[in-house]
C-alpha cells in the first residue's frame, strides 16, 4: 500500500486529498490535514474522486454512432480522422459558421482543457460559440459592458469590515459562481475566523442557507425581488450620505441620474415588495454603507431571476457609489504564483457595450464576450439559411440537461449532421451524439492549480502527478483538440508555443511547464511540496496608480444609469405579490453533484436524487407530509417530485436541484430524479442582450403526482 497526495478538481475549491493506493486501486480517500489551504476539508464528491475513474459507467473507449442508432467503440485515431474529415466537408460546403462550440463547467476544471479548446476553435473561424455562462451568470458580463469595471479588480474578503453576499451559498457551492470574494478554500473555518476578526456579514437569500445562518443580517427576500432591494439600498445609502463622495466625484458622472431613478424605492415600498422588515433593510444599508472596506457580491440567485441584468447592475452600482474597489497601493485580490501576476491600475475600464458592434446572429443576438445565448442553440440548429449550425462540439458540458426547455434542446441536438461530445460518461448529450470522445479523468492527469489562482486569497500553488494510470483507450481533453487541429492541417498557438501538424505530441507535464514559463515561483519549486504550499515570502502584488489618461475628463467613468438600464428600472414593479396559491421555485445546489457531473456514479447520489424542498407550513397547508409524491406545474411544463420538509425556506418558496433526470423528450425515468429544466422556458422571459432564461423565482403549483410513484 502506498499513500499519496493530490487535490480534487471537480470544483475549484481544490481540496487537498490523501489517497491510499493498493495494487493500482485507490482504497481510501480522506482530506489532507497538511494541505495549506483546505486543512483536511473535503466534500463528499472529493471522497468519490477515484470512482469517476473506476465506475462501471465510465467510458474506457471513445464511441461512434452505429447503424442501429446505438454506439460502438471506436479507436481514438479513427475517430479523430473521421471527425476532421466531416468538419472539413461541412466547412467547405457551408462555411465555418456551420460549426458550433459549447463549453461547460468541466472544461474549466482541468487547467489545459479550455485553452486548447479555444485555440482549436480559433482555427475554424466560426462565430457560433456557446457556453454554460449564458445559463448561469451572464448578467455579470452584461453589467461589465454597461456599467464598466474597475481595472484593479475586487477588494479582498480578508481586509473587509463588511461583506454582502447575494444569492450565493458558497459553503455548499464552494464557488458562488463568477466572483464573490468569499474564501472558498476551507470556507467554513475561514468565515468563522474572519467573523472573529470583526467582519460583519450580510446575506440576501430567500433561504436561511448554511451561509445565511452565520450572517449578522439576513434579508430573506421574496424570490426575484433583488433589483427592487438594491434600488432601495442605493436610495438609502445616497439619501443618508453614506456613499463615497470623493470616489463618486471622480468616477461616477451620473450620480444625480441614479439618485433620481431610485428615489421611488423608499424604505417602506422596498421592504414591502421584498417581504423584509423595514428595520432590517435600514440596518443592511447602514452597516454596508457605514463600513470602510468590503463589497456586495452575488452568485446565481439574482442572476437567474426575472430581472437578472438589472439586479446585477444595481448590486455592482452599490459597490460603485460606496467606492468599494482596491486603490492605488492596496493588495490585489487573487494571488498569482504560477501565473505572472501583473499589477493593474486603479481606474475604470469604460463600458464598451461590445455586443452592439460586429457580428449579429440571425436570431437577433450580438456576441456577448464572444458568445451567443445557449437557449438560442436550437433555433440556430433549426434555422434556415447559410449560417444554420450543422455540427456541434461539446467540451466538458451537458447542454441537453443544463439548458431550459429540455425536449426542444434534445430534439435539436439529435437533428445535427455531426455532434461530438467529449465526456467520460454517456451523459444525456453524449447519448444523442455521433461521436463521444472518452477523456482522461481528474485523478489520471497531472495538473497545477494555476487556473484557480484568481479564486485564492493567499499565494498558494500545488502540482499533482497523475495518481492512477489512464486506461489505454482514453485521451486527455487538451490532446484531443491538438490532434484534431493537426488532422485538419491547422497549427495551434497556446501559451506562447506553436504546435504544428505532424510534430510529436508533448506530454501533459511538458505543456503544464509551458504555462508556468512566466511563473513567479518556478514549477519545479512548487513540485517539491506534495501538500501544496503558501508562499508567504512572495510579495503581494499592489494596485498601480491610475494612468494619466484615466478620469472623467477623458471620458472613462462608471455609467451607472445608461438609457437601457434606466428604462428597465422605470418598468420595475415594486408591489407586494398577491397570494394565488402558487409557490416560488428557486435554485439550489446539491452537495453530491456538480450540476450533472456525478449523477451517474453508483452510490454518490441519494434517494430521492433531488427532492423538492418545502416549508412545513406550506406542506401542512397542502395536506402533504415529508416524503409525499407531488407534481410541480409551471406555465411551461410539469414534473413529478418527492417533497422534503425544510424549515430554512421562506414560506411560499420551494427549492430543488437541477442536473437530474434523463434524456427522454417526454419525461424522466422514476429513479433518475426530475429535470427542473422541464419547468422552465427557453423562449419566454429571456433577458435582453444575453438571452439568459429565468431559472429561479418561477411560479409553480404543487399538486397530486402525474404518475403513481
Ligand atoms: N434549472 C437549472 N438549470 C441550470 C442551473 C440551475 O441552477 N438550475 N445551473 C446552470 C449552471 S450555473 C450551469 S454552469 C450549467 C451547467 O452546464 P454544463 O456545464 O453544460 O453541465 P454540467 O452538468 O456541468 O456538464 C459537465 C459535463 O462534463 C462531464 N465531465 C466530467 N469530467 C470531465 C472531464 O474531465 N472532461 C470532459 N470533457 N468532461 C467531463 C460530465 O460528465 C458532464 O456531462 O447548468 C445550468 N442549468
Ligand atoms: N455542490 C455543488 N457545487 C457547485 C455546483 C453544484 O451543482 N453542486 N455548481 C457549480 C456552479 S456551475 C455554479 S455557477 C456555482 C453557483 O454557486 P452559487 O451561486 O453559490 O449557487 P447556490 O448554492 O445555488 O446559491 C444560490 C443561492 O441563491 C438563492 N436564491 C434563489 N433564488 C434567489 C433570488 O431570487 N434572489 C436571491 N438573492 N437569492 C436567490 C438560493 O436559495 C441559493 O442559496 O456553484 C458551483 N458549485
Ligand atoms: S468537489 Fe468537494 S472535495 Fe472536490 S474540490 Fe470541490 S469542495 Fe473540494
Ligand atoms: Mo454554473
Amino acid at each position: 500500500m502506498t499513500r499519496t497526495t493530490t487535490y480534487c478538481r471537480i470544483c475549484p475549491a481544490a481540496c487537498g486529498l490523501v489517497l491510499d493506493v493498493d495494487d493500482g486501486r485507490v482504497t481510501k480517500i480522506t482530506g489532507d490535514p497538511q494541505h495549506a489551504l483546505t486543512r483536511g476539508f473535503t466534500c463528499v464528491k472529493g471522497r468519490y474522486l477515484a470512482d469517476f475513474a473506476t465506475d462501471p459507467a465510465r467510458l474506457r473507449s471513445s464511441r461512434r454512432r452505429d447503424s442501429q442508432g446505438g454506439h460502438e467503440d471506436v479507436a481514438i485515431d479513427v475517430a479523430i480522422g473521421e471527425i476532421a474529415a466531416r468538419l472539413h466537408d461541412i466547412i467547405a460546403a457551408h462555411g465555418p459558421d456551420a460549426v458550433a462550440l459549447y463549453t461547460g463547467t468541466q472544461a474549466s476544471m482541468a487547467s489545459l482543457t479550455l485553452p486548447f479548446t479555444l485555440a482549436f476553435w480559433k482555427t475554424l473561424g466560426s462565430r457560433k460559440q456557446f457556453s454554460s455562462m449564458t445559463v448561469d451568470q451572464a448578467a455579470k458580463w452584461v453589467t461589465e459592458g454597461r456599467l464598466g469595471r474597475w481595472a484593479a479588480g475586487a477588494q479582498r474578503f480578508a481586509d473587509a469590515d463588511v461583506w454582502m453576499l447575494v444569492g450565493t451559498n458558497p459553503l455548499v457551492s464552494m464557488q458562488g459562481g463568477y466572483f464573490t470574494g468569499f474564501p472558498i478554500h476551507d470556507g467554513m473555518r475561514r468565515l468563522l475566523e474572519e467573523k472573529r476578526r470583526g467582519l460583519q456579514l450580510i446575506v440576501v437569500d430567500p433561504r436561511r442557507t448554511e451561509l445565511a445562518a452565520r450572517a449578522d443580517i439576513h434579508l430573506q427576500i421574496i424570490p426575484g425581488t433583488d433589483a427592487v432591494l438594491f434600488a432601495g439600498l442605493i436610495a438609502i445609502v445616497i439619501g443618508e450620505g453614506l456613499h463615497d463622495k470623493a470616489f463618486c466625484d471622480r468616477w461616477v458622472p451620473g450620480l444625480d441620474d441614479l439618485r433620481r431613478a431610485v428615489a421611488r424605492f423608499t424604505p417602506d415600498v422596498t421592504a414591502a415588495a421584498c417581504g423584509v422588515p423595514v428595520s432590517d433593510l435600514l440596518s443592511a444599508a447602514r452597516v454596508f454603507g457605514g463600513g470602510h472596506r468590503g463589497m456586495a457580491t452575488s452568485g446565481t440567485g439574482p442572476d437567474m431571476g426575472p430581472s437578472a441584468n438589472l439586479a446585477e447592475h444595481l448590486i455592482q452600482t452599490l459597490n460603485v457609489v460606496c467606492g468599494r474597489f482596491p486603490r492605488d497601493g492596496d493588495a490585489m485580490a487573487g494571488v498569482s504564483v504560477l501565473g505572472s501576476g501583473k499589477p493593474r491600475p486603479a481606474e475604470v475600464l469604460a463600458p464598451d457595450r461590445h455586443w452592439e458592434h460586429g457580428y449579429r446572429s440571425p436570431t437577433g443576438y450580438g456576441l456577448l464576450n464572444g458568445e451567443l445565448p445557449a437557449v438560442s442553440l436550437p433555433d440556430e440548429i433549426g434555422g434556415a439559411g447559410s449560417d444554420r449550425i450543422r455540427a456541434l462540439i461539446v467540451s466538458g458540458g451537458n447542454p441537453a440537461v443544463a439548458v431550459p426547455g429540455k425536449a426542444r434542446m434534445v430534439d435539436a441536438l439529435s437533428s445535427l449532421d455531426l455532434l461530438v461530445t467529449i465526456d467520460p460518461f454517456m451523459s444525456e448529450t453524449a447519448q444523442v451524439s455521433d461521436y463521444v470522445i472518452a477523456p482522461v479523468v481528474h485523478i489520471e492527469r497531472p495538473d497545477t492549480t494555476r487556473s484557480y489562482e484568481g479564486l485564492m486569497d493567499r499565494p498558494f500553488a500545488q502540482y499533482t502527478p497523475a495518481v492512477l494510470p489512464a486506461p489505454e483507450g482514453v485521451i486527455d481533453d487538451w490532446e484531443f483538440f491538438l490532434r484534431l487541429a493537426g488532422a485538419m492541417g491547422n497549427s495551434l498557438h497556446v501559451a506562447g508555443r506553436e504546435y504544428v501538424p505532424g510534430a510529436p505530441i508533448p506530454t501533459t507535464d511538458d505543456v503544464l511547464a509551458s504555462f508556468a514559463a512566466r511563473a513567479r515561483i518556478p514549477l519545479d519549486e512548487v513540485k517539491r511540496h506534495p501538500h501544496g504550499i503558501v508562499f508567504d515570502a512572495l510579495a503581494e502584488v499592489r494596485v498601480a496608480p491610475p494612468s494619466d489618461s484615466a478620469g472623467p475628463g477623458h471620458g472613462t467613468g462608471f455609467d451607472v444609469m445608461p438609457a437601457d438600464v434606466a428604462a428597465e428600472l422605470s418598468m420595475l414593479e415594486a408591489t407586494a405579490p398577491h397570494d394565488d396559491g402558487r409557490l416560488h421555485l428557486i435554485v439550489r445546489r446539491a452537495k453530491e453533484v456538480m450540476n450533472s457531473t456525478g449523477t451517474q456514479l453508483v452510490g454518490l447520489v441519494r434517494d430521492p436524487p433531488n427532492p423538492c424542498h418545502m416549508h412545513p407550513d406550506d406542506l401542512a397547508r397542502a395536506g402533504l407530509v415529508h416524503g409525499s409524491a407531488v407534481s410541480l406545474t409551471s406555465d411551461h411544463g410539469s414534473i413529478d417530485a418527492v417533497v422534503h420538509a425544510d424549515v430554512t425556506l421562506r414560506v411560499g418558496v420551494v427549492s430543488m436541484s437541477h442536473g437530474f433526470g434523463g434524456p427522454g423528450v417526454d419525461g424522466d425515468p422514476p429513479d433518475a430524479g426530475s429535470s427542473t429544466n422541464r419547468l422552465l422556458s427557453p423562449t419566454a422571459d429571456l433577458q435582453p442582450i444575453s438571452g439568459m432564461p429565468r431559472l429561479t423565482a418561477v411560479l409553480v403549483r404543487v399538486g397530486a403526482p402525474r404518475t403513481s410513484v
